[in-house]
């Protein structure tokens, strides 16, 4: 199988640049989730590696989230080794001892969303045509707890609350606004300023950074840890439903049919 992700570390900063490129829309199949978490593994033990940056090597999208097609007509055996990949992304990515910066440089929703907050730091492309957000009911589908405190630890209760009930996808300025990403610049200069970004994080004491960041994420990520397998029986039983079956079925369609 070939790569998805690409890998590129500089060793003059201990940089490391993750490039999503699984097209056409950088979607988080099975494969990709896999490849991404041992990518993330590997540069977590290598010393020479001190931050990590996420950006997509595909035009205009940074990804398009979990991909429905692992979710929708597949085996509860499927689902369930599928859910517990995007657990295991979750729980690397944000519990992650190195700084980690979302390099945003197009369309982000649900997955791709969840990722970008699960980053120390988000900068995205000042585009109006991207929007970011956890779109799930949008879909029929409900955004897990883990996915509902990532979103709850970054911008607040009431903004959660309004952005899960009604599956808002916030344009790059409203994004802003409630602090989803934290900065905006043109999309030349994306993968620049993240870079720079990273560099004064670079510049804090290592050590207390790490504990300070621990100490903000532990409670959350030993949540989901103590809860994990009831948590993947919990998904496939859902996903599984015909009724929710259905739903995706109809997202889908509307996907496609927007194109014709
Ligand atoms: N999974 C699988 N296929 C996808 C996905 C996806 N997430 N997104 C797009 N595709 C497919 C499209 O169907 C299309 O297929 P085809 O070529 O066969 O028609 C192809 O990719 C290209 O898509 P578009 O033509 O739409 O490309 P655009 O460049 O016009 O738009 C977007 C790109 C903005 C990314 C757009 O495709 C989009 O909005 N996609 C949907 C994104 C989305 O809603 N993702 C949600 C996934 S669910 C999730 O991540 C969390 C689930 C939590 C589960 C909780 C359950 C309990």
């Amino acid at each position: 199988t070939s790569s998805k992700i690409k890998v590129d570390l500089d060793n003059s900063n201990g940089i490391a640049v993750m490039k999503f490129d699984n097209p056409p829309v950088n979607s988080m199949s099975l494969d990709f989730l896999t490849e991404f978490s041992i990518n993330l593994e590997k540069l977590e033990l290598d010393k020479s590696c001190r931050g990590v940056i996420l950006t997509s090597a595909q035009p205009r999208i940074f990804s398009a989230g979990l991909d429905i097609m692992d979710m929708y007509g597949t085996s509860p055996e499927h689902c369930g080794a599928f859910w517990k990949a995007v657990q295991d992304m979750w729980l690397k990515l944000y519990g992650y001892s190195k700084i980690t910066i979302a390099a945003i440089n197009g369309a982000s929703p649900a997955g791709g969303c969840l990722m970008a907050l699960c980053c120390d730091y988000r900068i995205m492309a000042d585009d109006p045509r991207y929007s970011i957000g956890l779109n799930e009911t949008q879909l029929g589908i409900v955004a897990p707890f883990w996915f509902k405190d990532t979103l709850l630890n970054t911008v607040g209760h009431r903004t959660t609350e309004l952005s899960l009930q009604m599956g808002i996808m916030y344009h790059a300025h409203e994004a802003l606004k409630i602090g989803l990403v934290d900065q905006l610049v043109p999309e030349g200069k994306v993968l620049s300023t993240a870079v720079e970004t990273l560099g004064t994080w670079l510049a804090v004491p290592g050590h207390a950074r790490e504990i300070s960041k621990s100490m903000m994420r532990k409670p959350t990520v030993d949540k989901l840890l103590a809860n994990k397998e009831a948590d993947i029986k919990n998904f496939v039983s859902f996903i599984t439903k015909d009724s929710i079956q259905k739903s995706l079925g109809m997202y889908l369609a509307a996907l496609k049919k927007k194109k014709a």
